[in-house]
């Protein structure tokens, strides 16, 4: 088993903004697209001296070819520095089946994985990708194609943000070790 954060590549340069993608998303979704929005409380961080990566929001996005994820930070929170999307596609197998890692210093890339536990991921990577990050706004966005995740009828997705200085918080969407709600394909 390797750890997550051992599995992290850096990569290439950084990628484009956040704004063409955004810009879809607010002319509203393709017919049959699934949407749901995980909620999350705000003030996980506070307390903290460096108060970044308090969640607010998961929105997530089961269009018929990707599967759209995207995190929101609180105003007064700035963007984590790690995101870890897990994903379950499978309810009737012990626990997620992926995990997506990615972050604002991972050279703009996310790498998925085949998720060994809530904490763990196996073998190297099956599918990596451009992320899409907004630091004024606090987001992350990632589009996965389907077919990285075996085309699967619905998924459900746990979100946790991490920083890189050791004491820093951790936050979890919508809870820790808890799911979404099942997103079902457009
Ligand atoms: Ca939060
Ligand atoms: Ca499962």
């Amino acid at each position: 088993m390797t750890t997550l954060r051992a599995a992290r590549a850096a990569a290439a340069p950084l990628g484009a903004g956040l704004t063409a993608g955004l810009l879809v998303l607010s002319l509203g979704s393709p017919a049959g697209a699934a949407v749901r929005v995980a909620e999350d409380p705000v003030g996980d961080t506070a307390g903290h001296a460096h108060g970044t990566g308090d969640v607010t929001k998961l929105r997530i996005k089961h269009a018929p070819r990707a599967l759209r994820m995207i995190a929101f930070h609180a105003e007064d929170s700035r963007l984590s520095d790690v995101q870890a999307f897990i994903i379950d596609t499978d309810a009737d197998a012990a626990g997620p089946e992926y995990t997506l890692g990615t972050g604002i210093g991972e050279g703009g890339s996310w790498h998925l994985y085949r998720a060994d536990g809530w904490t763990g991921v196996l073998g190297d990577a099956l599918c990596k990708g451009r992320n899409d990050w907004d630091r004024k706004k606090s987001r992350m966005k990632v589009v996965v194609p389907r077919s990285c995740l075996g085309k699967p009828a619905r998924v459900r997705v746990n979100l946790v943000t991490s920083n890189d200085y050791p004491g820093t918080p951790v936050d979890h969407a919508p809870g820790k070790r808890r799911y979404s709600r099942w997103v079902v394909a457009g």
